[in-house]
């Protein structure tokens, strides 16, 4: 169960069409603002329910807290690892479509004859990211979520026992393409890059800032396409510093490869950054078992 949508819950919303009465009510935020939300209730045969029956709402809360609980202790525990064999753990997060895989292929086409990659693809159905990733040359696993908007450590941990990642990888791990719930869920990693491309507005960092809060690189890809575009660069700059004064922004073309310089750069500090524990066996062939 997703503690921001309820995936994987089979309680979770209805969807806005199919039977149901819509039941619309509003309430005042902390912010002074007025929400509105629709819930759908049917009852009797076939009933839809947007509560389960019997979790009470102080319940539901302590089941959202478990979860992420037991979820940051697992990426504790993933998190040591990494530290431990010198690997850097990349979260990649954005919407679907934003250029993750098309960025990672450019990536490992410029760095794999000089550092060891793996890649971990997050997607709700099929392997067409895993595949092209194995086709530019990286190690990659796919990870299927079925109803699941996000990937969880448990998962990172157990696609890292298929991937054994050399000592010192570089490990990219492209998150479910989703905007809102990978904010919530650490996988361990190092830190968050975000990819926001120019098609989808400068407004993105202001309606989803946890995840902008959450990252510390913004990647403004397919920057190819600005001179078609009525999209003005320095407001969604101006948009991720009010949520997140410190993120760093870089303009990026996966298709045409621009601005990848910085790109690359910045990887190889953070790739210097990672604290390595002095191994006593250091052997390339040593593999992290989480
Ligand atoms: N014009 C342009 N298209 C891009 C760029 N990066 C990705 N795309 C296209 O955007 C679409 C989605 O890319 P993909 O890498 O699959 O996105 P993902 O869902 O975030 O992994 C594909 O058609 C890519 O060819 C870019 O920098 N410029
Ligand atoms: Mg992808």
């Amino acid at each position: 169960m997703c503690i921001s949508c309820g995936c994987g819950n089979d309680d979770a919303p209805a969807p806005a069409t199919g039977a149901g009465t819509p039941d619309e009510h509003e309430h005042v935020g902390a912010d002074g603002l007025v929400y509105r939300h629709a819930h759908r209730h049917a009852h009797g045969a076939g009933a839809m329910h947007s509560h389960a029956p019997g979790v009470t709402p102080t319940r539901r809360v302590q089941i959202e807290r478990d979860i992420l609980a037991r979820n940051d202790g697992l990426a504790a525990a993933n998190r040591k690892c990494f530290e431990e064999h010198g690997v850097l753990a990349l979260n990649f997060v954005s919407s679907p479509g934003s250029g993750k895989t098309s960025l990672l292929v450019r990536t490992i086409a410029a760095l794999k004859e000089k550092t060891p990659l793996a890649v971990i693809e997050g997607d709700q159905q099929t392997s067409l990211d895993a595949e092209r990733i194995l086709a530019a040359g990286a190690l990659a696993v796919q990870i299927n979520t079925g109803k699941g908007c996000h990937l969880d450590a448990d998962q990172v941990r157990q696609a890292v026992d298929r991937l054994a990642p050399p000592r010192g990888a570089l490990l990219f791990i492209e998150n479910v393409g989703n905007l809102v719930c990978p904010a919530a869920f650490d996988l361990g990693e190092a830190c968050k890059v975000v990819i926001l491309s120019v098609t989808e507005g400068e407004d993105k960092p202001l309606k989803y800032p946890d995840m902008f809060r959450a990252a510390h690189l913004l990647l403004l890809n397919k920057c190819d396409l600005l001179p078609h575009l009525d999209f003005d660069v320095q407001r969604v700059i101006e948009n991720a510093r009010r949520v997140n004064p410190a993120i760093e922004i870089m303009q990026i073309s996966a298709a045409t490869g621009s601005g990848m310089e910085p790109w690359l750069e910045w990887l190889a500090r953070e790739q210097a950054a990672v604290h390595t524990r002095p191994a006593e066996n250091n052997d390339a062939r040593e593999r992290p078992q989480l």
